[in-house]
């Protein structure tokens, strides 16, 4: 069970005085952050219904409740520790984890760390003004859920920093807070957390593309040696499932009112007469989350990561599926651009291909959340179909970063890029249109916006006109 102290944990906070003081002096600063940078308008006179952790097995976290934001219960949660749990990979795989910070991985570790820790209030920040926008109240509760989730991963990250990285790790927390999305002189580390999200497509498809990254990542650090970044990322995966599915079924409820106002107007009128959201401006909004967060699983030739993998420190996605866990002598075939400009096929050490390996795990999660969503096409009899654009196209990481391709993978001039990218890409035109129907909130229960549908069904077997945020008198 976690205790009810002043930070919830199952760590037993209270036997280490020293850690104990050092996040509590951490926590009105996160308080602060969160009333600054928070979700903006909601933090001192609603009441959500979110759900909180109050132990980590399946059902303890579990417990919903009426809360205040700023007085959700974050705490520090591991999951259970695997008895004689061994190194699963690299040049130490069969040796005991470790429990302590090896000196001579400290630095790539508190790295990792940080980077991990820097996208979740990066995301909160991102997010903070959609509350003013939303669809409905279910709506704008399950985007309270994810965010105050996110901040909880914050803690978790935070607490292994204040932990087993000293003086270092005290001022990373404290940068982590400094850091602000978007801003100019203090951005945060990497670039998709810099990105506006100013509408609820874009939040939709962050929560199906960028949290399935996180979904990628956590399952690849899961694997760690250093035993308590392991046990802290499990945890912190069981919440990053409830985000993905916001934004696969939110996707998918627009996908589905779309179908029926084409239905409704004898599929020959422009959706957006209508006051939907039309098939391109969807498809479009998936090509750029999907380009982003391809970003975000780094170079595709990666020593770094042959480092990490080497050392046992990240590994890759359910590295049990694997037969060889060494990975010393095969190679990775990956597709290169040629200092001509040309596309070729090239062998390298498949340790220097981890980044890209884990990225294939990626893409195959994100074609599975697609083929979904083309189904509701095929249920209304409809032709459209989404589809996720080439790997190559609109990349900013990586050896395809200083090239343009359209969405087929096939190389345009910049001329052209300049040209046509917003057949490929939002246009203000299109975030116009988006923030024009999104202008009045709906915050009466039971009530969409019309370019959404209603779920199939509410939160914890609630009713779906359930009053998920509360004002309070
Ligand atoms: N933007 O050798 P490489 C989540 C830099 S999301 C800017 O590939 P490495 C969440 C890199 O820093 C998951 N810069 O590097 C989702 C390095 O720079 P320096 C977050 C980038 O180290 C939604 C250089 O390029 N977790 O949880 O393998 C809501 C060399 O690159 C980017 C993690 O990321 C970029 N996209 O980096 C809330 C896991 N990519 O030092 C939360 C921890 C690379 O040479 N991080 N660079 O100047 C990592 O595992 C690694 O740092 C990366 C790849 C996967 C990011």
């Amino acid at each position: 069970m976690i205790s009810p102290e002043k930070i919830p944990n199952n760590v037993n906070l209270s036997s280490n005085k020293r850690l104990q003081r050092a996040l509590e002096h951490w926590q009105p600063q996160y308080i602060q952050w969160w009333r600054d940078m928070g979700p903006q308008g909601f933090q001192d006179y609603h009441q959500v219904y979110v759900r909180t952790a109050v132990s980590v097995d399946p059902s303890g976290w579990a417990h919903f409740e009426f809360v205040k934001l700023p007085e959700y219960r974050w705490g520090i949660f591991l999951a259970d520790p695997v008895h004689d749990r061994r190194i699963g990979f690299g040049d130490f795989a069969g040796q005991p984890v470790w429990q302590e910070v090896p000196g001579e991985f400290r630095n790539q570790l508190r790295r990792l760390i940080v980077t991990q820790g820097d996208t979740e209030p990066a995301s909160v920040e991102q997010q903070r003004w959609l509350g003013q926008r939303c669809p409905s109240l279910y709506d704008l509760r399950n985007l309270f859920q994810v965010n105050v989730e996110e901040g909880r991963h914050l803690w978790a990250m935070v607490y292994l920093l204040h932990s087993y990285f000293g003086r270092d790790g005290r001022d990373e927390a404290e940068e982590l807070l400094a850091r602000q999305s978007g801003n100019r002189d203090k951005p945060r580390i990497l670039d998709a957390f810099n990105e506006p999200i100013d509408n609820w497509l874009d939040f939709f498809m962050f929560t199906m593309f960028t949290d399935r990254d996180g979904k990628s990542q956590l399952l690849s650090l899961s694997e760690s040696s250093l035993d308590p970044l392991s046990r802290t990322t499990r945890f912190m995966l069981t919440e990053e499932a409830h985000h993905m599915f916001v934004g696969e079924t939110g996707v998918g409820r627009i996908i589905e009112r779309t179908c029926q106002l084409l239905r409704q107007a004898g599929f020959s009128e422009d959706v957006r007469r209508l006051g939907g959201i039309d098939v391109p401006t969807i498809q479009k909004f998936i090509n750029l989350w999907f380009s982003l967060s391809l970003d975000l699983h780094g170079n595709e030739i990666s020593t770094n990561a042959a480092s990490y993998f080497a050392n046992g420190l990240k590994g890759r996605a359910q590295e049990e599926k694997w037969d060889d866990h060494l990975v010393t002598d095969q190679v990775y075939e990956l597709e290169v651009a040629t200092s001509g400009g040309h596309l070729d096929r090239r062998a390298i050490p498949m340790r220097t291909a981890m980044n890209e390996v884990l990225r294939d795990w990626y893409v195959g999660d994100c074609q599975a959340g697609v083929d979904r969503w083309n189904r509701i096409f095929e249920k209304h009899g409809m032709s459209e179909r989404l589809r996720l654009p080439d790997r190559k196209f609109n990349r900013g990481i990586g050896m395809f970063s200083s090239l343009r391709f359209d969405p087929d993978g096939a190389p345009v001039s910049d001329e052209n890029w300049q040209r046509r990218k917003h057949e490929w890409l939002p246009s203000e035109g299109d975030r116009e249109y988006l923030l024009s129907i999104m202008a009045e909130p709906v915050y009466e229960p039971g009530k969409f916006a019309n370019y959404i549908a209603p779920p199939l069904r509410g939160i914890n077997r609630m009713p779906i006109d359930f009053e998920y945020v509360r004002t309070e008198a």
